[in-house]
């Protein structure tokens, strides 16, 4: 056994409960949502950090993940008016933002061409003229145009709009959305679940429970998909605590989540900027409690371009295993809310460097975390990526 977990485990002077816990841990028993609410209000880092990084290991070793995508954003305008967002230019701000068409955000898929990308994110603002034909038709355009590219798509917010007005379930919505190339969806619009918070920082948007239902309905089809929390403003440790239960009840039932990726709340150019931002002590202690928490996740993920490299690198000591991607400067979610990173773009090497840095073992995934390279001993002088450079492109 670790040795470090060992030492806690011996540790007399340790509260009675977080010896519970350790115990729990260090026998892979699930902690109940009263413990994972004391971990919040009681634990220190350095208690945290022993847990969840000898359950990482446990699950992982040193692999660490990232992958090679990038961002497709159709707009920055929506009809919504979530109060944490910095990114949407609202419907009165509507010159201010862009709109792109079909064509424009193929041209941006044929952009990546001859690069070794993966995986296409997309997702972005809620306009009317982004309905139901208008995602399938771009679905099915990217699939023919490169079959073997990932579309990691939409998030449970767009598809509930977009259903709803063309009148259709969530099932069928879903299947068709599958059957048009969709391959899985993105962990996006969770935020906060509980309606308490949702509603004043969400309002209008589809609900924790539709959230639930549309990635329960995914998950019946064969594919996976993400789960995120944005934390960090008005929500307290208890809602917290009951967005993850929902999530590991649904896990429970389907196994159809790969990744839970804890959003910090950034507070530039938004409704909510008067709030200040909590403390990378408190990112490493929320990273942590996932780990500890979600028994029946893979992976966390850590999302670099949100929490800036050497959070990133730190996290991974403290349960995270993903550092996501290279994304190549192509999402502006984060940088418009005043993140670390205003361009964020790594390039593999860097991405690697930056694992290795921290010792940790960089691996190269696909989207579904299949094992595309492992970097440990990659010369990067070599002739590399003739491989990649070979995806298929149809026209
Ligand atoms: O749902 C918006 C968040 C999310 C702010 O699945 C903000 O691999 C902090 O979900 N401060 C969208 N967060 C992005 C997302 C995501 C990102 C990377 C990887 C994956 C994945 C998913 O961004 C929104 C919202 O929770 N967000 N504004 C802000 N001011
Ligand atoms: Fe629209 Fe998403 Fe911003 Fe909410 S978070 S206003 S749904 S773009």
């Amino acid at each position: 056994m670790d040795k470090n977990i060992n030492v806690l485990l011996q540790d007399e002077t340790l509260d009675k409960e977080l010896q519970k816990i350790a115990q729990k841990v260090s026998k892979s028993e699930r902690i109940t949502n009263d413990e994972a609410l004391y971990l919040y209000e009681k634990a220190s880092l350095g208690y945290l950090g022993v847990l969840a990084n000898y359950i990482r290991e446990q699950k992982h070793g040193d692999k660490t993940y990232f992958n090679r995508n990038f961002h497709m954003e159709p707009t920055n305008v929506c009809v919504y008016t979530c109060t944490f967002c910095s990114y949407s230019r609202l419907i009165k701000k509507r010159s201010e933002g862009w709109e792109l068409t079909h064509d424009e955000m193929l041209d941006i898929v044929k952009e990546y061409d001859d690069k070794p990308v993966t995986e296409v994110h997309i997702v972005g603002g809620v306009l009317p003229q982004y309905d139901f034909d208008f995602y399938i038709n771009l679905f099915k355009a990217i699939r023919k145009h490169r079959p073997e590219l990932h579309i990691k798509g939409l998030t449970p917010v767009e598809y509930h709009y977009v259903f709803k007005k063309a009148k259709i379930s969530y099932e069928e919505g879903m299947k068709t959305m599958v059957e048009a190339g969709l391959d899985s969806m993105p962990g996006g619009g969770a935020e906060i679940f509980h309606p308490e918070i949702r509603e004043k920082i969400a309002r209008g948007k589809c609900t924790g429970d539709q959230w639930l239902e549309i990635h329960k309905i995914l998950h019946n089809l064969g594919k996976r998909s993400n789960a995120t929390m944005l934390y960090g403003h008005i929500e307290d440790y208890t809602h917290r605590v009951d967005h993850m239960d929902q999530l590991r009840k649904l896990q429970d039932e389907t196994g159809g989540f790969q990744t839970f990726i804890p959003l910090k709340f950034r507070n530039k150019n938004n409704e909510l900027s008067h709030l200040e931002e909590v403390s990378s002590v408190e990112d490493l202690r929320n990273y942590a409690i996932g780990r500890i928490y979600l028994d029946n996740f893979d992976h966390i993920k850590a999302y670099w371009p949100m929490i800036g490299r050497a959070t990133a690198q730190l996290s991974l000591a403290f349960g995270v295993n993903d550092i996501d991607g290279t994304i190549d400067d192509t999402t502006k979610i984060y940088s418009m809310a005043g993140s670390e990173e205003q361009s964020p773009s790594l390039n593999t090497q860097q991405l690697v460097e930056l694992i290795k840095a921290v010792n940790r073992h960089p691996i190269e995934r696909d989207t579904i975390y299949n094992v595309i390279q492992d970097y440990m001993d990659y010369d990067f002088n070599q002739d590399e990526l003739t491989g990649y450079l070979s995806l298929p492109v149809i026209q």
